[in-house]
């Protein structure tokens, strides 16, 4: 079997009543849900920020949340503060249901960088480890859902592509933040990458 599901971010502060919440966030909990059981294999993705951590708009002066500034390693949407470390926020939704997972990744813990991707921080360099894993245990082929689909999602749906993973991302089962376009943004590098939406 060399095929995986790789659920991205489910987490409270993505859901509506979170501190960086996604409209319909929690509707795709029951069919990801659904889909999981369908997989022999899946890995969870879970955003894990320090309080403090340097994506949050108020650590910047200034800055507002959703607009954009520069950081060593590049261009950075701030945020609302989200997933802390422990936190409820940064627990998994209630109800997604996937007790077969066998490896929880988690993203974004060093508070100096953020990371979207599920296998490299925003300097696109700095690797989480997945590449390694997935390769090692023999998967090729990825199948892609979770929040958000503008955001960690889509990095992580481009990065498995630029690593030489099959990859196909369910758009039914993820939901868009759509800062100012993004989600058709989004849709159209998957076009170009020949990354399979369906
Ligand atoms: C995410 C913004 C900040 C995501 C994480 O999971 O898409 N977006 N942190
Ligand atoms: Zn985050």
């Amino acid at each position: 079997m060399s095929a995986i599901l790789i659920i991205i971010d489910v987490q409270n502060d993505f859901c509506p009543g979170g501190r960086l919440a996604v409209n319909g966030g929690d509707e795709i909990v029951h069919p990801i849900n659904k889909l999981a059981s369908t997989y022999e294999h899946v890995v969870l993705t879970q955003d894990w920020h320090p309080e403090g951590h340097s994506s949050f708009a108020s650590q910047h002066a200034g800055h507002e949340a959703f607009t954009q500034i520069d950081m060593p390693y590049g261009r950075q949407t701030l945020w609302p503060d989200h997933c802390i470390v422990g936190s409820h926020g940064a627990s998994f939704h209630k109800d997604l249901n996937v007790p077969h997972a066998e490896l929880i990744i988690r993203k974004g813990f060093r508070k100096e960088i953020d990371s979207y991707s599920a296998f490299f921080e925003n300097d696109h360099k700095t690797p989480t480890g997945l590449s390694g894993y997935l390769r090692e245990r023999g998967f090729k082929k990825i199948t892609m859902v979770g929040l958000a689909f503008d955001y960690c999602v889509r990095y992580s749906a481009e990065d498995a592509k630029n690593l030489g993973f099959e990859i196909e991302v369910i758009e039914s089962a993820t939901r868009a933040i759509d800062l100012g376009g993004t989600a058709a943004a989004t849709r159209k590098s998957f076009i170009e990458r020949g990354i399979i939406l369906r």
